[in-house]
């Protein structure tokens, strides 16, 4: 039973809802352990393509929980490894997308960053606060966002650790989508529901490889785009979408 979110599915969509609104979904350790947990569960069941996280109204996730954090030492993290419980997340096949209202800070900005998709608010705000609480991002956050934003860039966010409005990270193509934020749910789901008609085979391949170009060689990551390509050729799928095609109809996939 899980305390600190609320999950169900939506047609093929699965959805997870952060619910501790009154501290902004600080998340605490077991939070982090209960999301990843159903992550899991939604990857694993064939009824779900596309899976959602959410927040509430006034945040995504304001971070990290700081009450939980302030008694920490190293080796209490070292023997907890909280870590390993964030590691689980890049391990998830089926699209994750982000609907982000409010704040998406520290913690709760790594957990959108997580996700392969974002789609937020225009009032949304984004930041890594950390360097104000004496600390630095650690569940990715220095990685993340050099990435997209290159280290000038990266360092000057990670460095005053100030706020990031929802239009200043589209532009940086941290998000996809900005929405006004009575939207924000409505339309994550309509791309939810639009990427579930997709055929999943292919959306996991695409997936795995379009990681793939991050962390490897341009070598490397054309040699699985291409064992992935062929893998779709072993799929059911593929022989609908292509007859379908010929056929001048719309093609119904169904991940085999
Ligand atoms: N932790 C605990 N409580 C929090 C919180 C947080 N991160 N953020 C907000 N709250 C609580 C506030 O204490 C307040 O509680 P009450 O006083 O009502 O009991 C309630 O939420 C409402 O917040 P405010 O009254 O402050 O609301 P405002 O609108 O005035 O301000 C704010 C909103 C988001 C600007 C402000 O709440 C704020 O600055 N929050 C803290 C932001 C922050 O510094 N976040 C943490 C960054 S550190 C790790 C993985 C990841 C991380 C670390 C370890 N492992 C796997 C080990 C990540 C670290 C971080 O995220």
């Amino acid at each position: 039973m899980n305390k600190y979110i609320q999950s169900y599915i939506d047609e093929s969509v699965g959805i997870i809802q952060l619910n501790r609104p009154k501290v902004l979904n600080a998340l605490n350790r077991k939070m982090v352990e209960e999301i990843v947990g159903q992550l899991e569960m939604f990857d694993r069941d064939p009824s779900v393509r596309v899976i959602v996280l959410r927040g509430s109204e006034q945040a995504f996730a304001a971070g990290a929980d700081i009450d939980e954090m302030i008694e920490e030492t190293p080796l209490t993290l070292e023997l907890a490894n909280p870590f390993a419980e964030w590691d689980k997340i890049s391990l998830i096949k089926k699209p994750i997308l982000a609907a982000v209202n409010g704040f998406a800070l520290g913690g709760g900005f790594e957990l959108a960053l997580h996700c392969d998709l974002i789609i937020a608010a225009d009032d949304a705000r984004f930041g890594f606060p950390e360097v104000k609480l004496g600390v630095m991002p650690g569940a990715g956050g220095t990685q993340f966002l050099t990435k997209a934003l290159g280290t000038k860039k990266a360092l000057e966010w990670i460095w005053l650790g100030e706020q990031m409005s929802a239009s200043v990270a589209f532009e940086n193509g941290i998000i996809n989508r900005i929405v006004a934020r009575e939207l924000v749910v409505e339309e994550t789901m309509r791309l939810a529901h639009q990427l579930a008609k997709q055929p999943p085979i292919s959306i996991r391949m695409i997936k795995e490889a379009v990681y793939t170009a991050l962390d490897e060689s341009l070598k490397e990551g054309k040699t699985l785009e291409r064992k992935n390509f062929y893998l779709t050729f072993a799929s059911e799928d593929q022989k609908e979408g292509m007859q379908a095609f010929s056929e001048k109809r719309p093609p119904s996939f169904k991940g085999v």
